[in-house]
């Protein structure tokens, strides 16, 4: 399968190659990992790892990732998929996923629009971008990856870009060792179909865009976590614990109440 089939200067790469280095860095069980992709550029990723992998329907990615780990609480789903797939036609599943706290590890390559199809516009394309369908500058508000998974529950979220080689390998060893659902966003240049229409055609271009815009800023609240044209907020942004949906389904958890104190910080009350 290799070399693959993604564009000179698609981050893609990056996640892939950081994903096998960080399931090597950590010795795990291959046999346990499930790699779920949906439809997309990145979705073929699944088609590259040497674990169980499915290349699953559009935005269906989460759906199939739930349903494994209720079945087999022993299997750690990893779903890799792009901001068109997570959060436009399965931002449903995203939301649901998140709130019960499921054991998966989610990494969505973010490329401001749908790479595959031939550049649309999507949830996460800034205003103001030019696609294929904003051909007069996206009016529209995007959504904030790092916010919606805070908000949404997750017990861990993360953002860094393609450049961030080291940074992505390690969050993603944290997603994997994390009991619950766990989110890695990492922004990724996609020259051909993004770039090229809003003035970064050149993948080194991308690379130094994304090198100089982003700021690392970690523990940072997660309503802070901006991307700007010039500034791109990156690090760990939530990093907490909770009981998991699978081990509360098979009894082997107590249900937790979690509450904020007057000073703001988060206490676990057992039900
Ligand atoms: C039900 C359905 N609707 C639409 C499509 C067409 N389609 C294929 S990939 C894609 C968008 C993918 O965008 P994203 O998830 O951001 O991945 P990228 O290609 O940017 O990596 C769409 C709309 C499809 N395959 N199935
Ligand atoms: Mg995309």
């Amino acid at each position: 399968m290799v070399p693959h089939i993604w564009c000179n200067g698609c981050g893609n790469g990056v996640i892939l190659g950081e994903f096998l280095r960080a399931l090597d860095e950590m010795s795990y069980d291959v046999n346990k990992i499930v790699v779920v992709s949906g439809i997309g550029c990145i979705g073929r990723i699944s088609g590259y790892t040497n674990t169980d992998s499915f290349h699953t329907t559009h935005g269906r990615a989460l759906a199939l990732a739930v349903g494994l780990k209720a079945a087999n609480p022993n299997l750690k789903p990893v779903v890799m998929s792009g901001d068109g797939d997570l959060f436009a036609i399965g931002g449903n599943h995203f939301i649901h996923a998140a709130r019960r706290n499921v054991d998966i590890a989610v990494i969505c390559s973010n490329n401001f629009n749908y790479g595959m199809t031939g550049g649309q516009s999507g949830p996460t394309t800034p205003s103001g971008a030019y696609t294929t369908t904003t051909l007069y500058g996206n009016i529209e508000h995007p959504l904030n990856l790092v916010q919606f998974a805070a908000a949404c529950g997750a017990i861990y979220v993360a953002r860094w870009t393609a450049i961030h080689v080291r940074r992505i390998r390690e969050s993603i060893k944290k997603a994997i060792n994390k009991k619950g659902f766990s989110f890695v966003e990492i922004i990724t240049a996609c020259p051909e179909e993004y770039g090229r229409r809003n003035k970064i055609p050149d993948p080194i271009q991308n690379m130094k865009w994304l090198r100089d815009a982003s700021i690392v800023e970690s523990s940072m609240d997660p309503k802070d976590a901006v991307i700007e044209p010039d500034k791109i907020v990156v690090g760990e942004f939530v990093d907490v614990e909770k009981p998991e949906y699978t081990d509360l389904l098979w009894g082997k958890a107590q249900s937790i109440q979690v509450r904020l104190d007057k000073e703001g910080k988060l206490s676990n009350v057992t039900l």
